[in-house]
Order: C-alpha cells, then sequence, then structure tokens
C-alpha cells in the first residue's frame, strides 16, 4: 500500500526545504538522518504507510514568544523566545534552553529534532524538545540575567511540566540560569516538581549532571577505540569550546592518560603544547565560569602556549583525537580533510551537529572512527533523565552509583550504534549511521503503536 509514498531522497529533501524556508541547520539535520534512514526503511512497508520519517521531520508544536526586561540602565529591551516541542512518541519533551545571539527557529528546529534521536539512544523514556531566545548573557550583569530569566520562564511556564516538557541547560544556560528559571516557575506555579534538570544540589538537582556530557563525550571515544583494540592514553586530543561540555571532556580525556593541546571560544583557540593539564583545566573554570573571561587570557597565565586570534579553530593543530565540543558548524569539510591527513583517527562529538555535512562525509569516506553528537553527547541528557528519576521518587542517588549508570548508558549507546552501523562489506563502524538507525527504530516503533496521532 502507499507506494507513491516512496519518494526518493533528493525529492524529500526538496520538500522539507520548501515547507521550512530559511532554515538552513534544521533542513541540514534532516538531511544528515534522512541519507541513512531511506536506505533503512526501503523494505519496511510500514514505516512509508504511516509517513513516520516525514512526521518525525515536523514539530509536534512550535511556540514563539516576547520576552521583556529592563537593563541596569533602565532600558526596556525585548527579545523573542522559542520553545519547539518536537516528539514525545516515547516520553516526555526533554531537551536544554539556549540563550545565544545566533539562536534561530532554525537552529532550535534542529536541536529538538536532533534530541529526539539522542534521547531515544539512551534508553531512557525521553521525547524531543529545545527552546532558548537571541538574548546574549555575555557582559550582562547578574540581575540583568535574573531579570530575563524571570521574564523568560514567566511565558514558558504554561507550556512545561514535570510530565509534559523538561528543559534543561545549554550554551549560555548553566546553573545560574536553571536557578533563576527554577526559582520563576516555582513562585508561579507554586508547585516544586522536577519541571528542569541541571537544577543546584541543595534544590533537587543530581550529582555529575554537570560534567556528563564532556565526561560521556569522552567514555563513547573510549568505547570506540576499544572496539578496534585501541585506547585514549598516550594520545593527543584537540578539544574546541571552553564551556561546561569542552572543560569537562578535557577533564576526562587527561584523567584517561591523553594530552590535551587545544581549547576555544568564538575569539579564538588556545595551543599549548605541554598538555592542559588538570590544574590549567580548573583555572579555565574559574576563567569562563565565575570570572566569565575570554581563553585569550590563558596565554598571560602559562607561558609556552599560543593564542590564535579571529575566530581561529583549532583543526589544524596535528592530533590522535578530537573533541568538536563548541557549536554548530564549526568544523567543515576542508578543515576535515586537513584532520584526517594529520593522521587524526577519532572524533567524538561533544556539541550538536559540529561538523557540517561536507566533513561528515569527509570522515565517512576517510573511515576513521566517527561518533555524532546525538551518540557521543548523550551523557548529559541521560543524567537529565536520571534526576527526573531521582526528582519522581524524591531521593539523591550516590556519585559512584550515577558514575557507573553514565559508563553503562554510554556503553548501551555504543553497542546500539554497532548493532545497527556495522556493513558487510567493511570492517569500520559507521557510527553515525548506527545512531540514525538505532534512534530512529525506538520512536517509530512507538508511533507506529499510536496510529495516525
Ligand atoms: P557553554 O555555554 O558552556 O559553552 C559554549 C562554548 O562554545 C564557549 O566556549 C563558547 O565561546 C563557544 N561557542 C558558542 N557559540 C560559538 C560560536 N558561534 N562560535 C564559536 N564558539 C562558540 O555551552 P556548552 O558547553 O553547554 O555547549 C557546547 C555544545 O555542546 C553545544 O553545541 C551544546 O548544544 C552541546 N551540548 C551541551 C550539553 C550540555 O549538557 N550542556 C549536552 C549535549 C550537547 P564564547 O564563550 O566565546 O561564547
Ligand atoms: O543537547 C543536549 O542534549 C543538552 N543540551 C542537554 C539536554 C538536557 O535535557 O539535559
Amino acid at each position: 500500500m502507499a507506494t507513491a509514498d516512496h519518494v526518493d531522497l533528493e525529492r524529500f529533501i526538496a520538500g522539507v526545504s520548501k515547507r521550512n524556508p530559511g532554515q538552513p541547520e534544521f533542513v541540514q539535520a534532516v538531511q544528515e538522518v534522512a541519507e541513512d534512514i531511506f536506505e533503512f526503511i526501503a523494505d519496511k512497508e510500514a514505516y512509508h504507510e504511516y509517513q513516520i520519517l516525514r512526521r518525525i521531520a515536523e514539530p509536534d508544536r512550535v511556540m514563539s514568544f516576547r520576552v521583556c526586561w529592563e537593563d541596569d540602565r533602565g532600558n526596556i529591551r525585548v527579545q523573542r523566545g522559542w520553545r519547539v516541542q518536537n516528539n514525545n512518541a516515547i516520553g516526555p519533551y526533554k531537551g536544554g534552553i539556549r540563550f545565544h545571539p545566533s539562536v534561530t527557529e532554525s537552529v532550535l528546529k534542529f536541536l529538538a529534532f536532533e534530541q529526539t534521536f539522542k534521547n531515544a539512544l539512551t534508553g531512557l523514556p525521553m521525547g524531543g524538545g529545545k527552546g532558548g531566545s537571541n538574548f546574549n548573557p555575555k557582559g550582562k550583569s547578574d540581575h540583568e540575567v535574573m531579570r530575563f530569566c524571570q521574564s523568560f520562564m514567566t511565558e514558558l511556564y504554561r507550556h512545561i511540566g514535570a510530565d509534559v516538557d523538561v528543559p534543561a541547560g545549554d550554551i549560555g544556560v548553566g546553573g545560574r540560569e536553571i536557578g533563576y528559571m527554577f526559582g520563576q516557575y516555582k513562585r508561579i506555579t507554586n508547585e516544586f516538581t522536577g519541571v528542569l534538570t541541571g537544577k543546584g544540589l541543595e534544590y533537587g538537582g543530581s550529582l555529575i549532571r554537570t560534567e556528563a556530557t564532556g565526561y560521556g563525550a569522552v567514555y563513547f571515544l573510549q568505547n570506540m577505540l576499544k572496539n578496534v583494540g585501541d585506547e585514549v592514553a598516550g594520545k593527543t586530543v584537540v578539544i574546541s569550546g571552553s564551556g561546561n561540555v569542552a572543560t569537562h571532556a578535557a577533564e576526562k580525556a587527561t584523567q584517561l592518560g591523553g594530552k590535551v593541546l587545544t581549547l576555544s571560544d568564538s575569539e579564538g583557540f588556545i595551543h599549548d603544547p605541554a598538555g592542559i593539564d588538570q590544574t590549567k583545566i580548573d583555572w579555565i573554570k574559574e576563567l569562563k565560569g565565575r570570572r566569565r573571561g575570554r581563553i585569550s587570557e590563558y596565554v598571560k597565565e602559562f607561558k609556552g602556549s599560543s593564542f590564535h586570534g579571529d575566530g581561529a579553530r583549532p583543526w589544524g593543530v596535528a592530533c590522535d583525537l578530537a573533541l568538536p565540543c563548541a557549536t554548530q558548524n564549526e568544523l567543515n569539510g576542508a578543515e576535515a580533510k586537513i584532520l584526517v591527513s594529520n593522521g587524526c583517527i577519532a572524533v567524538s562529538e561533544g556539541a550538536n551537529m559540529p561538523t557540517d555535512l561536507d566533513g561528515v562525509h569527509v570522515f565517512k569516506q576517510a573511515q576513521i572512527l566517527y561518533a555524532p553528537g546525538k551518540a557521543a553527547n548523550a551523557g548529559g541528557v541521560a543524567v537529565s533523565g536520571l534526576e527526573m528519576s531521582q526528582n519522581s521518587a524524591r531521593i539523591s542517588w550516590k556519585e559512584a552509583e550515577l558514575q557507573q549508570h553514565l559508563l553503562d548508558i554510554m556503553a548501551g549507546i555504543h553497542e546500539r550504534c554497532v548493532e545497527y552501523g556495522g556493513r558487510k562489506d567493511s570492517k569500520v563502524i559507521d557510527y553515525v549511521r548506527g545512531a540514525n538507525i538505532a534512534g530512529f527504530k525506538k520512536v517509530a516503533d512507538a508511533m507506529l503503536a499510536y496510529g495516525v496521532v
């Protein structure tokens, strides 16, 4: 039945582009997934008949709202806020909130789409969502950030709930912002529920949530290397970003015996041939955290290192392992070629969609170990899922227990990728294909169970 629905990939992508004009990031994310799913579903009639891919690539709903706030000089400022609820077939919508001037509906739709597959891969019952605003927290006082967060939540609260949609942090949203937003939610609703994750430990947060994304991305790398009889110890590591994900990826890579050579921010990257060890990582955490400084300040503190400005990216520094942990499309096809030709054997994405489509094709063709963000950075949302469980049961698990859960969940995602990413004609696992198909299958089968809803 419904053979007319067997549209080819090109026509499908042309349709997605047409229905989502001016949304290149969203179209890119859908294309990357569709390239694998079309092959997988070729002989699976039910997925065609019920238009599963088409339905996953159409968010359940997108809310857009005005956010007014007053700056410290008394000026009234107007920002735009969104929540994209992509799919709740396997659990409440779940995904971060991003505050950055580059945030658009396209960026949040791509993130919510990716989140749907990522959350399915964790094995926990979470659907996919994402939200945010074009608000720029850089240079704002704590009080300005508080007023913005309160105003943002005053609109958002009506769309979320512990069993409906559970936001968390992302770029520009850390512990401070989650605290302000949770406080406002509680004030408006008079309810203390696990409506947000990434909360402070004093008010329902989970141990290791802060570390989980960066650690998880390195655990995934470790799993890929182990699968080919290799390890992190003794390897050089290039990392982009210097926020939550990047600093914790650097920390775990160092703990496992790797030598981290670079970190970056939007102004450029630092290169430290002596290696960015734990003392230096702690200094950076303080710099980028409480002091809200710039990565360029590193070279004044640590001799022998250099700063490369004008937004330069670290991919030209020769390395064995690479972890893009800053933002989307920060690694293009030409940079992917340089990494490969410099001998990089594995890439694990801490960020969401950091590699553009050309870069993905370069890594796939070179047959290096390449883990897409939806698999490699799922450790963060996985521990968010564990925070939800702890909140529902009104208990707190011990650190050792949570560390073991994180290790097991990352190993489980790796296994699912191997199961669906192996090819008869190659010994190399296609992790992109594995993640796409394993994530898709779980959501798709739940959607089939519901019929047309
Ligand atoms: P942070 O805000 O803590 O840090 C972001 C880092 O990336 C900063 O170093 C920032 O530099 C840099 N950056 C941001 N935007 C750009 C840009 N346009 N160009 C260059 N550099 C940029 O965010 P996170 O560490 O939490 O997030 C990093 C990535 O990881 C994102 O892709 C996010 O979606 C993803 N992720 C995060 C998870 C989490 O739990 N936090 C979970 C899974 C994925 P600067 O200081 O100059 O802005
Ligand atoms: O991209 C992501 O997975 C996150 N920003 C974390 C989402 C979450 O709900 O913890």
